[in-house]
């Protein structure tokens, strides 16, 4: 007998309970319907489906209209609507988290075992006839085929919305702090266990990597000074654990707070840049506050730089991606009077999701020189030759790749896009339209619907038999993109909870936490409510070179920067170069 909840029966989040062999139960408990299949809406509900716009239609008046959008930015409106979209997106998220690859029912262990990816969806049930369910074929298409198909690039793509390299860096660098698959115990694990933005990617995910990396003096990191200039120290002056091929010099091995940044110079160059930020943060504290111990200037520099970084997220990096014209804003108080729940739990659907891998050129542009891959990969010696500030404009300058549409993954990264899709089948990842579902979208009818391009709908359709088998991660890519759009939409309905739930669920941002003493008084609350990406570069750097995540824009962009006249920000201090080097490291 057929498992009946294979054929996911339950609609509107209603949660499918088997009873002997045949029969199943949906439980719509608060979930605004009612009937055998949470099909019957609540009068409520009635009245808020027949108001609520469509997503489409949302994301349009987002992005068109600047006469409005300039009279809302500079008015109370601004911050109604932030806290509109933090509430509505955060909704989304289960909070206490549910289940995971093991428990698809609510079970203690699976909230409690922090060891785990959380899941959004259950697993499809072991017992179903179909690898995805009741739809589709008995066996799912070829995962190199797949990929080669419709993911692997023919001819680069730029991201219409301008997204560079600097953004593509930025992307990888900020989430490998909470997206760290624990290779070993398997695909359903993470070896992040603060499941959000904790800076473990500086700072490193335990106890023990953490003592290494810092110097125990006035809370700074260890570092190495090349020319005068602050770098990561080697793995031989910090014997963390890192991941270099055997082809790397001991003296270029970098000592970064996460293992696997030594793979590419825009990991190293956002680790440099965070490793000089905390350090500049200690100095700024340790005037403020002579009496304070290393132990309290390190703490407190980590919550300082955590709040840093969220604020860039907020209000640059989503912003870019979202090409939204509302100024987003990053304001923990806008929503101190709602309900909200100040945690976070990474889930395996967000870390699929996250996996925008046609973000990455086909080869680096530096300082007018093209590098390609071979030279490109582990080769820290590009950070320390060019150095901070080149690096920068140069990254500033390249375009991304665009994410959705299909055909734009570099053929290098074939075995990483194969490897997500083995891994959800590995884990029983339910279909595309079930998320779709999940996430109040309409599922698609037919593959033509989900994209426009015939041929490839046609193949699909061969490959899946069924547009209710289609596969999560490979319906994220290849759905037809919004008009001048990074992604589609399911990329954005679906990844906006996830971030924005994790970037507020951060205990930073709740009342308890959210006032200057937590930051050191207000010399540190001011670095925190005034952090930039340029900032960040600029205050840590020997000149100001063109800095954002996106291409420049305008002339004044275009114009190439000149050490000689760009010279430090305003307010930067005169601690860029540094003559002082601790004993333990001369
Ligand atoms: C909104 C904001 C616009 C969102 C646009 C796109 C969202 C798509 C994917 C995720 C985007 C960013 C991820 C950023 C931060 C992740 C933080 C995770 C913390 C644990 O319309 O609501």
């Amino acid at each position: 007998m057929v498992n009946p909840c294979c054929n996911y029966p339950c609609e509107n989040s209603g949660t499918c309970v088997r009873f002997g062999t045949e029969r199943f139960e949906c439980d719509c408990t608060r979930t605004g319907f009612h009937g055998d299949n949470c099909t019957v809406p609540e009068f409520w509900t009635r009245i808020h489906h027949l108001l609520k716009p469509s997503p489409d239609t949302v994301h349009y008046l987002l992005t068109h209209f600047h006469w409005l959008w300039d009279v809302i930015n500079s008015s109370f409106l601004r911050n109604i609507l932030m806290r509109v979209v933090l509430t509505v997106r955060s909704n989304f998220i289960p909070s206490p988290p549910t289940f995971n690859s093991k428990y698809g029912y609510l079970s203690w262990e699976s909230y409690y075992n922090l060891s785990y990816y959380t899941r959004i969806l259950p697993p499809v049930p072991e017992d179903c006839p179909m690898p995805m369910g009741t739809k589709g074929k008995a066996v799912l298409p070829d995962p190199r085929d797949l990929v080669t198909r419709f993911l692997i690039r023919k001819k680069f793509r730029p991201d219409p919305q301008g997204a560079n390299l600097m953004f593509a860096f930025f992307a990888q660098h900020f989430t490998h702090q909470f997206f760290k698959t624990h290779h070993r115990m398997g695909p359903a694990f993470t070896r992040a266990l603060s499941h959000g933005v904790d800076a473990g990617h500086i700072y490193g995910d335990n106890l023990e990597r953490q003592l290494q990396l810092r110097l125990h003096q006035d809370g700074k990191l260890r570092y190495q000074l090349i020319y005068g200039e602050m770098f990561p120290p080697t793995t031989q002056e910090v014997p963390v654990a890192m991941s270099y091929p055997s082809s790397v010099p001991p003296s270029q091995r970098l000592a970064l707070g996460q293992e696997v940044f030594g793979l590419l110079p825009g990991l190293t160059l956002y680790s440099t840049l965070w490793l000089r930020e905390h350090n500049r943060v200690c100095d700024v504290l340790k005037e403020v506050h002579p009496t304070w111990g290393d132990e309290q200037l390190f703490q407190t520099t980590r919550l300082i730089i955590i709040g840093e970084t969220i604020r860039i997220v907020i209000e640059e990096y989503v912003q870019q991606l979202s090409g939204y014209l509302l100024k987003l804003k990053f304001d923990p108080t806008l929503i101190f009077n709602d309900q909200f729940q100040y945690s976070n739990r990474i889930s395996l659907e967000f870390n699929h999701l996250y996996h925008w891998h046609p973000l990455m050129p086909d080869s680096f542009l530096v300082d007018g020189q093209d590098i390609t891959y071979p030279d490109f990969l582990f080769n820290t010696s590009v950070l320390l030759h060019f150095g901070v500030e080149k690096l920068v404009d140069s990254f500033a300058r390249q375009q991304a790749g665009q994410i959705g549409g299909g055909w734009n993954v570099h053929a290098r990264l074939q075995e990483v896009v194969e490897l997500v899709i083995k891994e959800s089948r590995a884990l029983r990842v339910q279909p595309f339209n079930e998320y779709r579902k999940k996430f109040e979208l309409k599922p698609y009818a037919s593959f033509y619907e989900f994209t426009d391009d015939k041929e490839m709908a046609r193949q699909l359709e061969e490959l899946y038999g069924d547009i209710d088998a289609l596969e999560f991660y490979p319906g994220l890519l290849l759905e037809r993109t919004r008009d001048s759009a990074i992604f589609g939409e399911s990329m954005v309905e679906m990844g906006a909870p996830f971030s924005l739930k994790g970037l507020l669920g951060n205990p930073i941002c709740s009342p308890v936490y959210w006032k200057p003493s937590t930051f050191g008084g207000a010399a540190g609350f001011d670095i925190v409510n005034s952090a930039t990406l340029e900032r960040l570069v600029c205050l840590n750097s020997r000149w100001c070179p063109y800095v954002s995540f996106h291409v420049p824009r305008s002339e004044e962009d275009h114009r190439p920067r000149d050490p000689s006249t760009d010279s430090h920000h305003p307010d930067s201090r005169d601690t860029l170069v540094y003559t002082t080097q601790p004993a333990e490291l001369r």
